[in-house]
């Protein structure tokens, strides 16, 4: 029996066990849970029941500005008086909620940095919730898990509103992947919720699923997203590339970060196994999720940083990457802590920096720009100045030999001599993220495919239907654009001082 035959037999078993089975576990305080539909479903045919709470063994874990460090954290429990007494939770305080994901704890570093940053910016009661008992392996167990350990945060949350009358409208939670779906069940089971933060919420047994299952704008009043990991999960790619929040932001595209290295998933693996090799597992675990926990560097960055990661709306990244959407028009917002203040709404685009800090200001885009315009200027005058003299041969040929049958053979060689000339300077301007001069340089582009199409494609009908000044206007576009490159370069350079 072929591999391929016994996946096909597999799947079937696998849906017709779970879905037919609609199996429900109840739990004291925390109501009862069923992996019947929507839970179970063809984006989840392994559909598992969330483990007891004293499996999961989640914690919750209180920092304010009293008591900030690791060694003060104050330990929170539902129904439990003496706890919350002994306490700094201040109920007239706004509350922000940390959740991580798979494979993960409380006790991370970036749990803490992001803590710090938090309380830096403004008084807040931050409750660490950690989970790590129930956030192992496998996937689908912790994946399923996460249902109790929303059920016990909610708990929590309506102890906290009795006791103290602290407002949920008032309390924001930040999840990272599987903890993002996470804040996505306790906003649905309170109604009302302030803010879910998710970033990068987790893809497998997510994606495409029905909002119940997965993080959604009705969550909470306002859900913002960020997309770090959306490559395919067949890429080693981690979390959702569906938009799932009120505004969702896609750094670099979304799909990976710079500075993670490895695009393709042979090249991922060689650079997980090589950190393996080198550096041990950790080394390897964080190549692996180096896209992956990009959102979490990006949310805490933005939190105190007086640089803003504004973020535009586009059509896609392709678009944005073409230089399609520079314009605000007064849809744009900013990604992070402070996207609440900015309004925005849909699917935004921006560039990042590849390392820490990763937010690029004005003057960090024009350095860019600049760059990337030094080193066309330097390492491509070579190829633009024979682009130049090709297009003057070309012209020269063609309006000396016009009545001579040999020019056409003549005009389209060299035009597609020209052609590899324009493809040339266009991959030297790629890895500029300086949209205006990419749209200088596209449109030029346009204009000479257009011209060469018209006169060398379809040779059979012979360019002296066409009239000289299509070739002027194609040389006079060049100088054009030598022109806004220039005087793009000039800009950036009497800008940046
Ligand atoms: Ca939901």
């Amino acid at each position: 029996m072929s591999t391929a035959t016994r996946l096909c037999l597999l799947v079937p078993l696998l849906v017709f066990y779970s879905g037919a089975e609609g199996l429900e576990v109840c739990y004291k305080d925390l109501g009862c849970f069923s992996n019947a539909a929507p839970f179970f479903s063809a984006q989840r045919p392994l559909s598992l029941l969330p483990q007891s709470p004293a499996d999961v063994g989640t914690t919750f874990g209180l920092f304010t500005r009293e008591n900030p460090t690791t060694r003060e954290r104050k330990r929170l429990l539902a129904e439990r008086d003496d706890l919350l007494e002994d306490s700094t939770f201040n109920g007239a305080s706004k509350t922000k909620f940390i959740i991580h994901g798979f494979q993960n704890n409380g006790h991370r570093p970036w749990v803490y940095n992001l803590t710090d940053e938090l309380l830096k910016e403004g008084d807040y009661n931050v409750i660490v919730v950690d989970w790590k008992d129930g956030a192992g392996l496998p996937y689908t167990q912790a994946a399923a898990n996460t249902r109790v350990v929303a059920a016990e945060t909610e708990r929590l949350i309506r102890y906290l509103n009795n006791r103290t009358r602290a407002d949920w409208a008032q309390m924001h939670i930040i999840g990272h992947s599987l903890g993002a779906h996470t804040a996505g069940y306790v906003g649905h089971g309170l109604g009302s919720l302030g803010r879910i933060s998710g970033l990068d919420p987790a893809e497998p047994l997510f994606e495409h699923t029905d909002p119940l299952v997965r993080i959604d704008p009705a969550d909470a009043a306002f859900v913002d997203i960020i997309h770090t990991d959306g490559s395919s999960i067949l890429t080693l790619g981690l979390g959702l590339d569906q938009p799932v929040g009120d505004v969702d932001f896609y750094p670099e595209g979304g799909a990976r970060q710079p500075g993670c290295g490895a695009e393709s998933i042979i090249s991922k693996i060689g650079v997980i196994a090589e950190g393996l090799v080198t550096e041990g597992f950790q080394a390897a675990k964080n190549a692996f999720s180096c896209s992956h926990t990009r959102a979490i560097e990006l949310f805490t960055e933005s939190i105190n940083s007086q640089c803003q990661f504004t973020a535009y709306p586009c059509s896609s990244w392709d678009d944005y990457e073409a230089g399609d959407c520079s314009d605000c028009d007064g849809s744009c917002s900013v990604m992070g802590f402070h996207a609440d203040k900015h309004g925005g709404a849909g699917s935004l685009y921006l560039n990042t920096n590849d390392k820490d800090p990763f937010c690029l200001t004005d003057i960090a885009l024009r350095n860019r720009s600049r760059y990337c315009l030094q080193s066309l200027t330097r390492q491509n005058q070579t190829v633009i100045e024979n682009c130049v003299s090709t297009m003057e041969t070309v012209y020269v040929n063609f309006t000396t030999n016009l009545k001579d049958t040999i020019a056409e053979e003549i005009f389209c060689s060299e035009y597609e001599k020209f052609l590899e000339c324009v493809t040339a300077v266009l991959d030297t301007v790629k890895p500029c993220q300086d949209t205006s001069v990419k749209t200088v340089i596209g449109s030029a582009y346009t204009n000479y495919s257009l011209t060469a199409n018209y006169e060398c494609e379809d040779r059979h009908k012979g360019y002296r239907g066409g009239e000289p000044s299509s070739l002027r206007q194609t040389c006079l576009s060049l100088w054009v654009t030598m022109a806004a490159v220039v005087l793009c370069f000039f800009l950036v350079m009497t800008q940046g001082r």
